[in-house]
């Protein structure tokens, strides 16, 4: 691979943590672009759980392949990253995030590395946070490494860096920033003030559809470039990045790579969230008990498309009233990103961490819908869909890949998983466990998909009218 042309010149000014697929398909992408111009940004990569992908990748000398397939096909050597560090590197890790050229902290680390509880606050019962509050100087969980690293930066007497997370949580921004100071907090009081009010955490929403990487892929990056990477990374050609305005001086100039920066970026937020992530959710939970492999494979099924496309403007987009967004056309364009016959995204992929995903995609869009006194029979079926999903994973002796897995696994072969896992306070807030309408829209559509097949339920529902209680 050819490296580019800032490499020789490229010096950390960004750490991220979690250099997974969709963060070296996303903002590695957009930092390449920065690099050219302002080669101080390159990112230190820190894998908090295992060292394979930073081996892989400091094998190829930190390069590696991004195909970008869509109606076109085309490949880019990204190398913006200068150093790499696994699980045993900590002291390295503590020492990068005491540089001062280091301005922003990065996290994509899924829904469940930020260790929440199902109210969105810090889980002070998660096992790494009770772990990390004992040994604080050596941490395992993003959220023992921004306290730490921060703690250093005020001792120190250096200005704070800027934390953003890049996960798909509402509000990310702030759940970060009230579980790292809820974290410090318990650890040093004059710690947790210097925090407050001294560390920005804006908010941020991430888009573009990232494939895990296969042989497949490998394979396709072969014939395309001639060489033999052993982790590439893919995506569609749409990628979105939007920012909450107010990062510090001194930050990377994002905007001039394409960034979005605005002071809503809730709006952006709650948009994609329940229009793309919850159709994902939905298309997947319904396309698995169809059979079927993939989100194009869901699309091109036609009873599954008309119901997701009814679910998603008649009854998620009328939850996010007032938005500055122009939701129909933003909802078509996803459905039109979803049928890209370029991208084999598994459904199987989006169905991981159903637990952590929930909440975000689709149970808020329906406490919503409920307190304004909307229908919830079409969006009680993607949440019978995941449950159902679990008791046939369950049933089958098939892992379910969840930080809940083995209590999901447990209700799912229960006699009634329904009741079991509406339980789940992790999952279920209280208002909507406790709702009856709730309850019993689920408990219906979770008994018709089992009567009936999800086939019958979702035609039946696609003819009737949107308002139907
Ligand atoms: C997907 C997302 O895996 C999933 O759960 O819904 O990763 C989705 O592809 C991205 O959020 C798109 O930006």
């Amino acid at each position: 691979m050819k490296p580019p042309d800032y490499r020789d010149r490229l010096s950390t000014g960004i750490v991220h943590f979690g250099p997974g697929a969709f963060h070296r398909a996303h903002q590695a992408d957009y930092v390449d672009r920065l690099l050219h111009d302002d080669p101080r940004w390159g990112i230190a990569a820190v894998s908090l759980r295992s060292a394979a992908t930073v081996d892989a990748l400091k094998a190829q000398d930190g390069l590696y392949t991004l195909a970008v397939l869509d109606a076109q096909t085309s490949f880019r050597t990204i190398g913006a990253h200068s150093r790499f560090f696994g699980p045993n590197d900590g002291a390295c890790v503590r020492q990068q995030l005491r540089d001062p050229a280091v301005r922003i902290v990065t996290s994509t680390v899924t829904e469940k590395g930020y260790c929440l509880a199902g109210d969105g606050t810090l889980d002070f019962t998660h096992p790494d946070i009770s772990r990390d509050l004992l040994q604080p100087e050596q941490p395992v969980s993003l959220i023992g490494w921004l306290a730490m690293g921060l703690a250093d930066r005020r001792a120190d007497a250096l200005p704070p860096f800027t934390p953003l997370c890049c996960d798909n949580m509402a509000a990310n921004g702030r759940k970060l920033q009230a579980a790292v100071l809820a974290f410090a907090q318990r650890i040093d009081p004059q710690i947790a003030r210097w925090i407050e009010g001294e560390v920005a955490f804006p908010n941020t929403m991430v888009d573009s559809i990232t494939p895990a990487t296969d042989d497949r892929l490998r394979s396709l990056v072969r014939d395309g470039t001639g060489f033999d990477d052993a982790v590439p990374v893919s995506r569609e050609a749409y990628t979105q990045w939007v920012l909450e305005d107010g990062l510090p001086p001194g930050s990377p100039d994002f905007r001039s790579v394409g960034v979005t920066l605005t002071p809503d970026v809730e709006a952006w937020e709650k948009a994609k969230l329940r229009i793309l992530n919850g159709a994902h959710s939905s298309l997947a939970y319904l396309g698995l008990l169809l059979g079927l492999e993939t989100v194009a494979d869901a699309m091109a099924h036609p009873a599954l498309s008309a119901f997701v496309e009814r679910l998603v403007t008649e009854h998620i987009i009328p939850t996010l009233e007032q938005s500055p967004i122009d939701l129909h056309h933003y909802a078509a364009a996803t459905l039109v990103r979803f049928r890209n016959p370029a991208i084999h995204h598994r459904l199987a992929q989006i169905a991981w961490d159903g637990s952590q995903k929930l909440p975000y995609r689709l149970l808020d869009t329906i406490r919503d819908a409920r307190a304004a006194g909307r229908p919830l029979d079409r969006l009680a079926v993607p949440v019978a869909a995941w449950i159902l999903f679990v008791e046939r994973q369950a049933r089958g002796g098939v892992p379910i890949v969840d930080p809940l897995a083995d209590l999901l696994t447990a209700l799912g072969r229960s006699p009634d998983p329904v009741e079991g896992i509406l339980r789940l306070r992790q999952v279920f807030p209280e208002s909507l466990a406790c709702d009856d309408s709730f309850r019993s829209a689920v408990t219906t559509a979770a008994g018709a998909i089992g009567a009936q097949g999800v086939c019958a339920v979702i035609g039946a529902l696609a003819m009737m009218s949107g308002t139907a209680t």
